[in-house]
């Protein structure tokens, strides 16, 4: 039976790779004056699937808007206006994203974010990684293939052929 052990630990590897990512904007500082978010985005892979999660304080709030309202950080034309102190926006196709804080002078200070958002089918060379741990190695093994469903799902097939096999002769 270790080898079937062996096959559910790898297919318990395998799967959670294609899970949704929530990126908290910002990381612990969240969407507020004085972050860097140039800086924070170059640190994260955005995929078609994954949410962006706001987290601020009253005096903010969150537009996303066009590339030229970004540069200019013009927020009477948001194409979705987010308030509240938290939201959730989930990522829904590849290509680029912006946002800003529509709070007089806050764009100007650089509460600013784009992204660009990747098809989920793309093969990632790095895994990502939360901001809590930017240093931390994942040398999976199952790295390789972790960016495929197709492949996760023909593990977890041939596992569950593989186990019922060994259940069937013991
Ligand atoms: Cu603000």
């Amino acid at each position: 039976m270790a080898l079937a052990a062996v096959c559910l630990v790898i297919s318990l590897l395998a799967v959670p790779a294609a899970h949704a990512v929530d990126h908290f904007v910002g990381g612990s500082q969240g969407w507020n004056q004085g972050v860097n978010y140039a800086t924070w985005a170059s640190s994260e892979k955005f995929l078609v699937g994954d949410n962006l999660i706001f987290n601020y304080g009253s005096s903010h709030g969150v537009d996303e808007v066009s590339q030229s309202d970004y540069n200019s950080c013009t927020a009477g034309n948001a194409l979705n206006t987010y308030t509240g102190g938290q939201n959730t926006v989930p990522l829904k196709k590849s290509g680029p994203m912006y946002f800003l804080c529509p709070s007089f002078g806050h764009c100007g200070g650089g509460m600013k974010l784009s992204i660009t958002v990747a098809a989920a089918s793309t093969p990632t060379a790095t895994p990502p990684t939360s901001p809590e741990s930017p240093s931390t190695p994942k040398d999976s093994p199952s790295g390789a293939i972790g960016g495929s469903g197709y492949i996760d799902k023909l593990v977890l097939g041939v596992c569950i052929v593989f186990a019922g096999l060994m259940g069937f002769m013991s």
